[in-house]
């Protein structure tokens, strides 16, 4: 039984994901390193300040810096990533979203948006898609990121739903490892090899309806 879907934003609804990369990669460049795409796998689903943690670490620069100075860097970032996407429209909305979101409206299952990111709101409304969910709970209403089930269990119980009813959609291994510390299915977006502890893994929603779910993560 399915009662609702709980949604992962960057890298599953919208590809943000990249926005995060280029402005984490262009504060590394100030600092004087490199940041690949490789090192920023590590930043998927986790808090901006666990995130920059990470891009210190990787630049060997743990310990260097006070709190207020990260916290400076921090909303560095933050700010040039929302000059990435203040640029984005509708058709940023990634392929099979749209349709596989009201195909499950249409069977009753109820959907929420469940972000670590505290810019949620901001890209749901630039992309036009906040219509898309019964509850949106983000990085503002959250104390704990993933790999913490916190962001699931509060977006289950606002749409009134048990774990046992939740399917949650995600890219990240963080975020994978939150949906089943919630007790929730979990369909990976991505690499099976990356997400081995999902339930199922697509490459992305497109053509997935609830039916094709259904028998995706039919185990029993
Ligand atoms: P912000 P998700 C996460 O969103 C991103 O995957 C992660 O890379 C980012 O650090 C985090 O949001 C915080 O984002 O800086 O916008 O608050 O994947 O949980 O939707
Ligand atoms: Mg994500």
């Amino acid at each position: 039984m399915i009662t609702a879907c709980l949604f992962d934003l960057d890298g599953v609804i919208v590809d943000t994901a990249r926005f995060h990369y280029k402005a984490w990669r262009r504060l590394a460049a100030g600092l004087g390193f490199g940041f690949t795409e490789h090192d920023n796998e590590r930043l998927k689903g986790v808090s901006r300040m666990r995130s920059l943690d990470i891009l210190l670490e990787t630049g060997g620069m743990t310990g260097r810096f006070t709190d207020t100075d990260k916290q400076k860097m921090a909303d560095v970032k933050n700010g040039w990533y929302l000059e990435y996407v203040a640029a984005m429209t509708s058709s940023d909305v990634l392929p099979g979203v749209t349709d596989f979101i009201a195909d499950l409206r249409r069977h009753g299952v109820a959907t929420a948006l469940a972000s670590s990111s505290r810019n949620a709101e901001v890209i749901l409304r630039r992309t036009g898609i906040t219509a898309l969910f019964d509850a949106v709970v983000d990085g503002n209403d959250i104390t704990r990121a993933k790999p913490d089930p916190q962001v699931f269990l509060t977006a289950a119980s606002r749409v009134g739903a048990g774990p046992g009813g939740c399917v949650v959609f995600e890219d990240a291994e963080a975020g994978v490892e939150a949906a089943v510390a919630a007790g929730m299915r979990c369909v990976g977006i991505g690499s099976a090899e990356r997400l081995s502890h999902a339930d199922a893994v697509l490459s992305g929603l497109e053509g997935v309806d609830y039916e094709y779910l259904k028998k995706a993560i039919d185990h029993e």
